[in-house]
């Protein structure tokens, strides 16, 4: 085993979804050479990594998330040899970069799947999870995530195959002890290409058993993310994320584990669906309960300490902007933007930012059904039309949870397409683009980028933010979110305003000697009795 440096526990990473963050050749469609040319972008900031959401051949069904050819780029994105230049490149800004693995399932355009769809006896067969059948006779009643049946009839083999995604991502077998070594060599391939780690897509979806309708946390789960890591992770001095819905503390300490049997660490969503109603669908909104939410960090910080790692982030490509959702994108849409990144990076773990979350950009508020591209939105809109639906409901989810919001191309200047492209962008850019932008940004030192910019470089300087231990004050607050967090030598205190109204300023020991280290308004009264609309504020005491 090669020794490990965690040296992901001070990092931050920086996720990029390639085909909305820079357009090359303009085609409308963000590329790797598009990437290369914002490095020193990112090197600014200050991020260590880069996870790059999948740019392997694929038919794109699902943004690149139904790979076809896991050792090769695809032509949209540019070459393998633009990958290993943006490795290349990277690495010598310090930054490495990670690949998103989607490991349970290929596309069916993939030649595996093309051969095992030949016939029952062909080697690749097994690749994949089939069910004899007869048409029309599901195998049993269990649904895809985009909508539909999870099972796929093929009249050739009479069989049906098992998708938990769409239908063109067909989900591949686990207990085949010959693709499992398949991917191993392939995951082993991009590590000798100089790749930084990796970040595993729905994870805790590969052990399915579909006769016991099981789809996450399979009985043998860990053995296969055991055997997968033994295999390859621990070759290299790499940061692995797994990407788990179904995470609870337990099995996060099980995935995070010091020894590095499994992962660096997971993405785990417990906070993230407190704002649906229980056991409803993500698009049956309800409002954030601040106390809930505070209770749930608390839980993750408390449980993690010393036998666990946390991934801290609050946006990726599947959900809203942050500053839309649990900030005000209007108003306050700065503050509110600044005091989320403040909350969230003084806590323990490793923090990852979602391109365009350092400008504070925003939802996509003005969308119609013409505008949506996911193929998550667009089965949703139809399912929901035929169960009969309000049109304003429909439309009202969208707006708020479609996974579009997230996807509209990278605000970089105020030129036409915000600076993402000179042809036709592949979705529409946000047309606030002219007020939110890197370039104005860059140039303002109390923008929402150079708060953000700031955070990542305090927390390398202070260990504190690495080892402290977390204590929640005033839990029952439903405004403000108070935090400490201490080791030895130093100390921590957040304050945060979480709404727009005012609010008493909280009473928190060591706050008058304390250096301030960052706020979320530029001119800070230390004396004042009162919180602003989305105020907040880091102070060291060490
Ligand atoms: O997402 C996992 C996943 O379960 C999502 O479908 C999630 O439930 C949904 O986005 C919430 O709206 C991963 C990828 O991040 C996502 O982009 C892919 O579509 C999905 O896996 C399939 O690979």
């Amino acid at each position: 085993m090669t020794e490990k440096t965690n040296w992901w526990k001070n990092a931050v990473i920086y996720q990029i979804y390639p085909r909305s963050f820079q357009d090359s050749d303009g085609d409308g469609i963000g590329d790797l050479k598009g990437i290369i040319g914002r490095l020193d972008y990112l090197q600014k900031l200050g991020i260590d990594a880069i996870w790059l959401s999948p740019v392997c051949k694929s038919p794109q069904d699902d943004n690149g998330y139904d790979i076809s050819d896991y050792r090769d780029i695809d032509p949209m994105f540019g070459t393998l040899s633009d990958m290993e230049e943006l490795i290349a490149e990277a690495k010598k800004r310090n930054i490495r970069i990670l690949l998103d693995l989607v490991l349970n399932h290929s596309s069916d355009e993939h030649f595996w799947f093309k051969e095992a769809k030949k016939s029952r006896e062909n080697p690749y067969h097994d690749y994949y999870v089939w069910r004899d059948g007869k048409e029309g006779e599901l195998p049993n009643d269990m649904k895809a995530c985009f909508g539909g049946s999870c099972w796929e009839w093929v009249p050739e083999l009479s069989q049906y195959y098992f998708h938990q995604f769409s239908v063109k991502q067909p989900d591949l077998n686990w207990e085949n002890p010959k693709l499992r070594q398949e991917i191993y060599d392939m995951i082993n391939w991009w590590i000798d290409k100089g790749v930084g780690g990796f970040r595993l897509d729905v994870i805790d979806q590969i052990a399915k058993e579909p006769d016991q309708k099981i789809t996450n946390n399979g009985p043998r789960l860990h053995e296969y993310i055991r055997e997968l890591s033994k295999n390859t992770f621990q070759r290299a001095d790499l940061i692995t994320v797994g990407e788990a819905w179904g995470a609870d503390t337990e099995r996060a300490k099980l995935y995070s584990a010091p020894d590095g049997s499994e992962f660096s660490m997971v993405f785990q969503f417990e906070h993230i669906c407190l704002d649906q109603i229980p056991g409803k669908e993500k698009w049956d909104l309800a409002p954030l309960e601040l106390v809930k939410f505070k209770k749930v960090m608390e839980k993750w910080q408390h449980e993690l300490q010393g036998c666990g790692w946390n991934s801290l982030f609050w946006n990726n490509h599947d959900l809203p902007r942050i500053v839309s959702r649990w900030g005000n994108d209007k108003e306050y849409r700065q503050e509110s933007a600044k005091m989320l990144a403040i909350v969230l990076h003084g806590m323990q773990g490793t923090p990852y930012v979602y391109q365009g979350e350092e400008l504070g950009m925003t939802n996509a508020e003005a969308f119609t059904m013409d505008d949506y591209r996911d193929i998550e939105t667009l089965n949703m809109y139809r399912d929901r039309k035929a169960a009969g639906y309000e049109e304003c409901d429909i439309m009202k989810s969208l707006h708020a949870k479609s996974r579009d919001n997230a996807r509209t191309p990278m605000h970089w200047d105020d030129s036409k397409n915000a600076g993402f492209t000179t042809g036709e962008s592949w979705i529409p850019v946000n047309p606030n683009y002219v007020q939110i932008n890197a370039a104005q940004e860059l140039s303002d030192p109390d923008s929402v980028f150079h708060t953000y910019r700031k955070l990542i470089a305090l927390r390398k300087q202070y260990p504190v933010f690495i080892d402290g231990d977390f204590t929640l004050l005033y839990p029952e607050d439903a405004d403000l979110f108070v935090y400490t967090r201490q080791n030895e030598k130093e100390k921590l205190i957040v304050i945060a305003n979480f709404h727009g109204n005012t609010v008493d300023m909280p009473k928190v020991e060591g706050v008058r000697e304390a250096e301030l280290l960052c706020s979320s308004y530029a001119d800070v009264d230390r004396d004042a009795k009162v919180l602003r609309p989305y105020e907040a504020r880091m102070y060291r005491i060490g």
